[in-house]
């Protein structure tokens, strides 16, 4: 059966299914069928899948114009049903997995996938490969065991894997296509289906021994982000105390050219990862009676963030004898990072209800969000002219735009709290730092 498998995938004849057509699933779909499979997206959301047979992307990195090409010419079919499923040779689940309102991981999305995608499975041999940042243990549990109670033979007709993705959205550099890709199997001839199939599409692909390494290796990556940034986050409230300046400090330390890498301080971290991974590892951690301190204490450090912003912003204003409620505060950038739309754990809304609960006068600025509904208020984005910067008692720095006009800014604003040095070279003495 294996063979069967590997041939459908030199003569292409394979078809694909994508489950869940997000920032990951739908640049994963774009790779395969860039390389001329027939690929089957699916995804619950009938906004995303109308939007997509209008050849519409909704994800900044990719294109409409490849959306359109692949849906008119019928390679890429979309749909909210599970159905065609029975069709496929092979699925790839993309779909989230956030937390749950106790901080828990919720594992709703990828139960749903998977119990359809073994509802409608027909076709032998069939390739299941798990992408969704999850914690060690969960293929097994939620794909391998259910298909071993079915009868079926895993590692013969079919094959389970699981390869985490590693998409930086907005990253230029680094696409599906060119990022090494880890693959772990639950046998040696699942990892030989799916490597075959991820060699057509990705340039390294970086076999790991079990499914277990390769979801722990993910988590890994991004604990180590967290807790990255969660030492510099740290040091910078020790430097803040010193009055020492933390942005010459880790420029000066990255002049270190081995066995250092710089993270840099912000207003909290954001993004559908960093705050919400690790906290799958220290759940699992806990059901085997092991603490990991290290991820608590940066979630910890990370989520207070906000908190110390709005502290230094009623200090800066204190300088000036205002307090900050009734002030006019100007927060520039709402999204979780620099030139991308995402809004998703943005800090910037931390920031917004702790002023808003000082009775501080709160607007926003962002090129990428026109309007923002938040907390009940609807927000517009102020225009950055001369005169309407000179209206706010203090413009807070949260996300670093390459769009934004630092200079200009800096000339025609009051006061500045840049919480992420983005206005660097810029000497003046209304800017304060982080
Ligand atoms: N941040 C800091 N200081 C830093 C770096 C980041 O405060 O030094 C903040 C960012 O502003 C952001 C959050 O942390 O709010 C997360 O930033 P991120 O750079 O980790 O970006 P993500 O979450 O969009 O994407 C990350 C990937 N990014 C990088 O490796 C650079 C990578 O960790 C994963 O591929 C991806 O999450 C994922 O999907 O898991």
């Amino acid at each position: 059966m294996l063979n069967d498998f590997l041939k459908k995938v030199e003569d292409k004849s394979l078809k694909i299914g994508v489950i869940g057509l997000g920032y990951v699933g739908l640049p994963l779909a774009i790779s395969f069928l860039k390389k001329g499979f027939k690929v089957y997206g699916i995804d619950i959301s009938e906004v995303k899948i109308e939007m997509l047979n209008d050849g519409i992307s909704y994800v900044q990195d990719v294109s409409s114009e490849d959306i359109k090409k692949f849906i008119s010419n019928g390679q890429f079919k979309v749909s909210t049903s599970y159905s065609v499923i029975s069709k496929l040779d092979a699925v790839s689940i993309t779909v989230p997995t956030p937390l749950s309102k106790s901080k828990n991981p919720d594992l709703s999305y990828v139960s749903h996938a998977v119990q359809n995608t073994l509802k409608y499975l027909k076709n032998k041999p069939f390739l299941i490969v798990l992408e969704s940042t999850t914690y060690p243990g969960t293929t097994r549990e939620f794909i391998v065991e259910p298909l071993q109670k079915m009868g079926v033979k895993i590692g013969e007709e079919v094959f389970v894997a699981f390869s985490p993705e590693r998409v930086d959205p907005g990253n230029k550099k680094y696409t599906t296509e060119n990022t090494p890709k880890i693959i772990g199997g639950y046998t040696d001839n699942c990892l030989k289906a799916a490597k075959s199939l991820y060699t057509k599409v990705i340039k390294q692909i970086v076999p790991v021994k079990t499914l277990e390494e390769a979801e722990m290796a993910k988590l890994l990556e991004n604990t180590f982000r967290a807790v990255n940034i969660a030492l510099v986050n740290e040091l910078t409230l020790m430097c803040d105390r010193m009055g020492i300046n933390i942005w010459n400090v880790i420029k000066a330390a990255s002049t270190k050219p081995f066995g250092f890498m710089p993270f840099y301080p912000g207003p909290g971290i954001g993004g559908h990862c960093i705050p919400l991974d690790p906290e799958y590892l220290l759940w699992k951690g806990k059901t085997v009676g092991f603490y990991n301190r290290f991820i608590e204490l940066a979630a910890d450090i990370n989520a207070n963030m906000p908190r110390f912003v709005v502290d230094k912003a009623i200090r800066v204003l204190n300088s000036f004898e205002k307090p900050l409620k009734k002030s006019k505060i100007l927060i520039l950038g709402i999204t979780y990072k620099k030139d991308i739309s995402d809004l998703r754990e943005s800090p910037a809304f931390d920031i917004i209800k702790l002023l808003n609960s000082y009775n501080a006068v709160v607007n926003y600025s962002d090129p990428f969000h026109s309007k923002l509904l938040f907390e009940g208020e609807m927000y517009t984005s102020v225009e950055l002219t001369p005169e309407n910067l000179s209206l706010f008692d203090l413009a807070i720095l949260i996300t670093n735009h390459s769009s934004f006009n630092y200079r200009k800014i800096a000339e025609n604003s009051k006061a500045i709290l840049d919480t992420r040095n983005a206005f660097d070279g810029i000497e003046k003495e209304n800017i304060f730092k982080l």
